[in-house]
């Protein structure tokens, strides 16, 4: 069969339309997808909406820009409204254009256990999307793009669901990739204006071995924790030294692993090589707080470049850290940042309020412990069930900040949940005392 290259347009909505989010981070999933159709040889371009905060009624202006044979478009839960208004207006643009969606909220609205509640959430895509994709696209995506570049459908693709003039075609499920070195690294130079972002990324890991109840983890990356070798890891560090960082003037990586130091072996390893780069490197990265007890592993961080490490601490209540199985105890967060703060190095935490189950005193404990603990920066939000999660399951239905997607917008964790205007206002006013809790540190990077 006769095999063409395509004009593919890969899309990220704008994240979250929440002043306080200002974070403007790459959109790492599509620059792999964008590797990897480069490679296959077909010609991509990447519109990142977050760059200038851009409505969706901008994707036009891509499409008279660039002609596109495909266009895929990225998911989060609350960027879902957006991310079908993009996909109506590609269909009003040309009826025939294949429009393929991806990203977490698809995965966690259509994966194998979705309840059908939850994949009602992805509401009347059939109107306007031919293929959504479920879980990591690196091999779905290739396996779609060679089907239109060879004029065949790709219903039935393991890992997709589609829409066709004959109904609905639901592939298989998709296998994990197993080995993660193999996929190629993600090329940064396919983003215009890679230099524009807070930080370039690198994820060494998918999933969480954890199973905390409001998390998406596990329902995005699936039940197996998979990690790519010491090895790989530096040989993309020095790929994107080569290619990109050194050129933009950069020096700092952001790893985006969920939790980064589950395997203190691995992460030493990687240490020892970043500590080879001349020049060094600053680095952060997240754990959880059952993984930041070793304190040599911590100091050979600090040594070879980590400047601060986020820790989702979400509470100081017992209770509340039960409830959402968190699997950590206030001692264990207390030693953590300890043992983070004792090595040299920034702690970023974060907490969450709003849970139906949580009294004003656990509330009280949790500023309590922020208050103790001076980290140098906190996060306050307010709980929010995505779809897919068990805190969703728990909650739907049950109007505790739960419930249907009314608004996309209300699931980027700044909307208190659906209570009294009084229980709101304290709620902000609790948000507000934690977020000033916070040591003298400036955050510079
Ligand atoms: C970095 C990050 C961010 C960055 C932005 C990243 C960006 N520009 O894309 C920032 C800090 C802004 C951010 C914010 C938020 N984030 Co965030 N974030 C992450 C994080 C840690 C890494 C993302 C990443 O690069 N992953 C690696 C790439 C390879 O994966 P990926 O992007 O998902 O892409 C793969 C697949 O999803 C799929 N795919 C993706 N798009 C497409 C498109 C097509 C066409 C196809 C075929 C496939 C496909 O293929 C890709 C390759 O396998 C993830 C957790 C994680 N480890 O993934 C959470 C995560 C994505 N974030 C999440 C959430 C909830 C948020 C927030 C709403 C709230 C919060 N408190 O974090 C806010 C919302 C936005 C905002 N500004 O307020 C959830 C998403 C759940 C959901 N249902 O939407 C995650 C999964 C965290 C979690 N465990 O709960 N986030
Ligand atoms: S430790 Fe963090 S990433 Fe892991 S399941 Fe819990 S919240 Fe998610």
């Amino acid at each position: 069969m006769r095999r063409r290259g395509l004009d593919v347009l890969l899309v990220q909505p704008v994240l979250s339309r929440n002043p306080y989010n200002q974070s403007l981070q790459p959109p790492l999933g599509l620059v792999y997808l964008a590797t990897i159709a480069t490679m296959q040889g077909h010609r991509t371009q990447i519109a990142d909406f977050n760059l200038k905060r851009e409505r969706p009624e901008n994707i036009i202006y891509y499409l008279q820009e660039q002609s596109a044979d495909v266009v895929g478009v990225s998911s989060y839960t609350s960027s879902w409204d957006d991310t079908l208004r993009i996909a109506r207006l590609c269909k009003h643009w040309d009826s025939e254009l294949p429009v393929v969606v991806g990203g977490p909220h698809v995965t966690m609205c259509s994966s194998g256990s979705a309840t059908m509640d939850e994949r009602q959430l992805l509401g009347d895509w059939r109107e306007a999307v031919d293929v959504l994709v479920c879980g990591e696209g690196e091999e779905v995506f290739t396996e779609i793009l060679t089907s239109y570049a060879t004029g065949r459908s790709p219903s039935g693709i393991p890992g997709t669901i589609a829409h066709t003039d004959d109904g609905t075609v639901f592939g298989e499920q998709r296998a994990l990739i197993a080995d993660l070195d193999r996929i190629p690294f993600p090329d940064y130079r396919l983003l215009r204006c890679s230099g524009t972002y807070d930080d370039l990324i690198v994820i060494t890991s998918r999933g969480c071995p954890s199973l905390c109840s409001f998390c998406a983890s596990r329902v995005v990356w699936g039940k197996q924790y998979r990690e790519r070798s010491a090895e790989s890891v530096l040989e993309e560090i020095a790929f994107h030294l080569r290619r990109t960082m050194r050129g933009l003037g950069r020096d700092r990586i952001l790893f985006a692993d969920d939790s980064f130091l589950v395997n203190a072996e691995r992460v030493a390893a990687i240490c020892r090589g970043l500590a080879s780069i001349r020049g060094g490197l600053r680095w952060q990265c997240s754990t959880r707080a059952q993984d930041a007890q070793d304190t040599a592993l911590l100091k050979l961080m600090k040594d070879c470049g980590c400047t601060s490490v986020f820790m989702g601490i979400e509470s100081a209540s017992g209770r509340i850290l039960d409830f959402l199985q968190k699997g950590t105890t206030s001692d264990m967060i207390v030693r953590a940042v300890r043992n983070i703060q004792g090595a040299g190095m920034r702690v970023i935490g974060s907490v969450m309020i709003g849970l139906a189950e949580e009294s004003e005193s656990d509330v009280e404990e949790t500023l309590r412990l922020l208050g103790e603990l001076q980290l140098d920066h906190v996060s306050c939000s307010f709980v929010t069930p995505l779809p897919g999660t068990r805190l969703y399951r728990q909650y739907v239905g049950k109007g505790g900040g739960g419930g249907k997607i009314g608004n996309s917008r209300d699931f980027d964790f700044s909307v208190p949940g659906k209570y009294s205007s009084t229980r709101q206002k304290q709620l902000h006013e609790w948000q507000r005392l934690a977020t000033s809790l916070t040591g003298e540190t400036a955050m510079n990077g």
